[in-house]
Order: structure tokens, then sequence, then C-alpha cells
């Protein structure tokens, strides 16, 4: 395990790793779309701050009051409108466009900001649904909405049932076809890359000790260590918008050297 003090010489090793790679994946969090101006959920400043986790983000809590939980997203969702995703995203589509074509690169994402898709990358699996999608409660249709202002009750086109956000909340199930895609992706990979997440939701969390066990290395790239630091055989710490573009070019000039 290196100590994270030399990082000209941890992003060489890190490229390397990915030089000899195969096949790589990558597990996001929101700390990705941090210096897009996404808030991230934990610490200070994070989006859980003046809300508990339970009154937002629950099955329960939507039962019991649809119009706060709808508030929260639909303010989340008006952010969304100004922001666009930064470098660290284009870094991850030069990733999967110019290194590991044909289905060699697999993002997976806890996010639901839905950038990934927006800077590029193709094969992604968001583990955590998206805030631009709806659901219906009753009929369960799925309905992209963008981000367009939506009631604080919406109500589905079809059936009239109430909506909901298209997202995973606490004590509910990951999407199984995303969930298994994922699973299979991480047991595939020779490097498993780990960036801007707390590690600390699971199921999500778990895939970062599946890829080890299961033979990848573990490169991890945040801002402070995290609960996937210990697992990790390498961590750069610091920003992901600037440390994946340094990232890519350190691959870029071990590629043509
Ligand atoms: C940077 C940076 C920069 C900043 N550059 N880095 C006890 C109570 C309740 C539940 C549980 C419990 N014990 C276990 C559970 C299970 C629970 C869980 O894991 N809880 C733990 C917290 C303990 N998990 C679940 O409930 C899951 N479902 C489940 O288990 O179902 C079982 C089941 C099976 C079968 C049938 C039915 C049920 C579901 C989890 C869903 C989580 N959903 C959320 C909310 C989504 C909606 C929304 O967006 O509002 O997803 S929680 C929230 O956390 C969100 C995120 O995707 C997720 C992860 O957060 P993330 O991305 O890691 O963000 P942060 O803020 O934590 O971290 C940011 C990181 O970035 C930090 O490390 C920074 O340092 C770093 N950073 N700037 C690089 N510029
Ligand atoms: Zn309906």
């Amino acid at each position: 395990m290196h100590e994270p003090n030399d990082s000209a010489l941890l992003l060489h090793d890190a490229a390397q790793l990915l030089r000899k790679a195969r096949r790589v994946a990558a597990l996001t969090g929101a700390g990705v779309s941090a210096e897009s101006g996404v808030p991230t959920f934990r610490g200070s400043d994070g989006l859980w701050e003046g809300h508990r986790i339970e009154e937002v983000a629950t099955p329960q809590a939507f039962a019991h009051c649809p119009e706060l939980v709808w508030r929260f997203y639909n303010q989340r969702r008006a952010n969304l409108r100004n922001i666009a995703p930064n470098p660290g995203h284009y870094a991850l589509v030069d990733l999967e466009s110019n290194f590991f074509q044909n289905d060699r690169f697999s993002l997976i994402t806890q996010n639901v900001d839905g950038l990934h898709r927006l800077a590029g990358n193709q094969r992604v699996f968001e583990l955590h649904g998206n805030i631009t999608r709806t659901r219906c409660t009753q009929c369960g249709r799925n309905e992209a909405r963008g981000l367009e202002p939506l009631d604080d009750l919406p109500r589905c086109r079809e059936c009239h049932g109430l909506l909901r956000p298209d997202i995973v909340w606490f004590y509910e199930a990951l999407p199984e076809d995303v969930w298994d895609q994922a699973a299979n992706a991480t047991a595939a990979c020779d490097v498993f890359l780990v960036i801007g997440t707390s590690a600390v939701v699971y199921p999500a969390a778990g895939l970062v000790s599946a890829a080890k066990e299961a033979g990848a290395t573990v490169i991890e790239i945040n801002l402070n260590r995290s609960g996937a630091s210990s697992i990790a055989d390498l961590c750069l710490l610091g920003p992901s918008g600037i440390l994946l573009p340094q990232l890519v070019n350190c691959l870029r000039t071990a590629a043509t050297s």
C-alpha cells in the first residue's frame, strides 16, 4: 500500500496499472459532481445538512409527507438546470472512448444527476436511479421528465396515480438488472477505480471489496480518505476534476512512449 504523499509518482503508477488492464470498472459518487456545483451528501455543507435523511430519502418519508419529499427533489432538479459536467466527467469519457473501447469500460455510479451520460459515457450503470425520471406509484410507469418543473404532488398522465422520483431510497432494493450488470463488470475488471464516494452506502460500497476479492487492483481518487481507502491498493488524494484528467494524460503519455 502506497502512502498518499508523492502524487506525481502515484499518478504514474496508476497510469501503468491502467495501461496493463484489459477491462476497467469505475464506481463513482457525489464527489465527482462536486466540482460541477452539485452538493455532496455527507460532511459540512452536504445535502443532508438541514434534513434528517429519514425525512426525505426513505419510502416511509414519502408515504408520510410526499409534498416535503417532492419539494426536496424539485429543488435539486432546479439546481441541476444550471449544472454541466466537469473535467473529471470528461476524463472518464476519454477512458471509455479512447482507451477501453468495445465494452471494456464500465461506469458504475451512485449519482442520480445523469451527468456521466450527459458528458458522453455510454456504458453507465446507475445504481440509485435518476432524478430526471419519475415512476408512478400506482401503475409503475416510468417517464423521462428531464429537469422541467414538476408539481409538489405530480400525477401520472396515464392513471393519475401519485408520481415519485425514480431513485433508490434507503431500505429499497437496487434495480436488479442494473445491479447484476454492475456486479458482473466488477467481477470481470482488472482495475477498479473508486472515485468521489464515501463508500459507506451498501450494497454499492461492497463492490470495492468484491473487485478486490475477484483479483482487481483498486485505485481510489478522493479529496479525503474514505470507507474504500483501507481496501485500495493506491489512493490518489485530491479533486477528481484535476486528478482524473492528469491520470488520463499520464496514460496517454505512457501509451505513446
Ligand atoms: C470528492 C470531491 C472532489 C468531495 N473530488 N472527491 C441502517 C439504517 C438504514 C439503512 C441501513 C442501515 N444499515 C444498513 C443499511 C442499508 C443501507 C445503507 O447502506 N446504509 C448505510 C448508510 C449504513 N442501504 C440501503 O438501504 C440500500 N438498500 C438496501 O440495502 O436494500 C435492501 C433490500 C433488499 C431487498 C429488498 C428490499 C431492500 C439503498 C441505498 C440507497 C441510497 N440512496 C441514496 C439517496 C438517493 C436519492 C437521492 O439522491 O436523494 O443515494 S443515499 C446517498 O448516499 C445517495 C448516494 O448515492 C449515496 C452515496 O453517497 P456518496 O456518493 O458516497 O456521497 P457522500 O456525500 O457520502 O461522499 C462524497 C465523497 O466525495 C466524500 O468521500 C468526499 O471526500 C468526496 N469528494 N468532493 C473527489 N472534488
Ligand atoms: Zn400511473
